[in-house]
């Protein structure tokens, strides 16, 4: 059978603001990654680009891949993939309820992050993941990925708090590439404080601080099954990510994050 898979990589750059949504009629329940029913919409290209300032960007396709294969690829990996559920701990607190799994090329160093360092598992072992990191390769000309974090979210009870993909191997000015297949998330972006702003105070009065004055301190993306969200430049240095609960979220999620560890 012919691949339906259709990428996006080179649509309009719209604006500034990433954040609206070209299909703003699509109801909640569908929204929570409902796989059929409603009329088929034309699916246009659009990659929206968001210019977080200081040299950080946030690059959102949100028809990365269309929605039939995004849940053939859904299906695979939650069947496939050896997921496990380490206890995870992130500023001192035990938490972050997900099912993760790593993915990695061979001789890269280990990968360590919230108190937990996964096994790296080989691409060989999952040949869907090939695939998607072709696509994702494609959709991103220059990119070089050779490790995957995989997050499953099996209701809106799990998530991943604030924190930040810092870690020294990545460098200073990592691509971090995110695949969501199933149900559409919230994904968070708020300011780090200065170094002088929480030198002044706590880290988090410093933020409510922060927040108050200046609210595009704070970028809030919509992650719809089958979208690809791209961090770029000083993201990591200057800004935290989070996936909070969401009682409404009633169904899994995957999400892929392709990184590429300095070697
Ligand atoms: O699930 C997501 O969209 C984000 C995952 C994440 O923040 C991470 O793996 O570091």
């Amino acid at each position: 059978m012919a691949s339906r898979l259709r990428l996006f990589a080179a649509g309009p750059t719209p604006g500034a603001d990433g954040n609206s949504d070209p299909n703003p009629g699509i109801s909640g329940k569908a929204a929570a990654g409902e796989r059929e029913g409603g009329a088929k919409r034309p699916e246009p290209p659009r990659r929206e680009v968001t210019d977080l300032g200081g040299g950080s960007e946030v690059v959102h396709l949100q028809r990365f891949v269309d929605r039939e294969k995004a849940w053939e690829w859904f299906d695979y990996l939650d069947k496939t993939i050896p997921w496990n559920r380490p206890e995870l701990r992130v500023f001192g607190r035990t938490a972050q309820p997900r099912d993760v799994c790593y993915v990695a090329d061979e001789g890269l160093p280990d990968l360590k992050y919230s108190g937990h360092q996964p096994h790296a598992h080989s691409w060989d072992e999952f040949p869907v993941l090939k695939d998607i990191l072709k696509a994702v390769h494609e959709a991103l000309p220059g990119s070089c990925f050779n490790s995957l974090l995989l997050n499953r979210y099996k209701t809106g009870a799990d998530y991943v708090s604030w924190h930040a993909d810092d870690e020294p191997l990545y460098g200073p000015t990592p691509e971090i590439a995110s695949v969501s297949f199933g149900c559409e998330r919230d994904f968070v972006l708020r300011k780090k404080p200065t170094k002088s702003q929480a030198a002044s105070g706590s880290g988090e009065a410093a933020r409510k601080r922060l927040k108050l004055a200046a609210p595009q301190q704070q970028h809030s993306f919509f992650l719809k099954h089958g979208s690809l969200l791209v961090m770029r430049g000083y993201t990591q240095r200057d800004w935290q990510h989070s996936v909070p609960k969401r009682a409404k979220a009633s169904s899994p999620r995957i999400n892929l994050t392709f990184r590429h560890v300095l070697t």
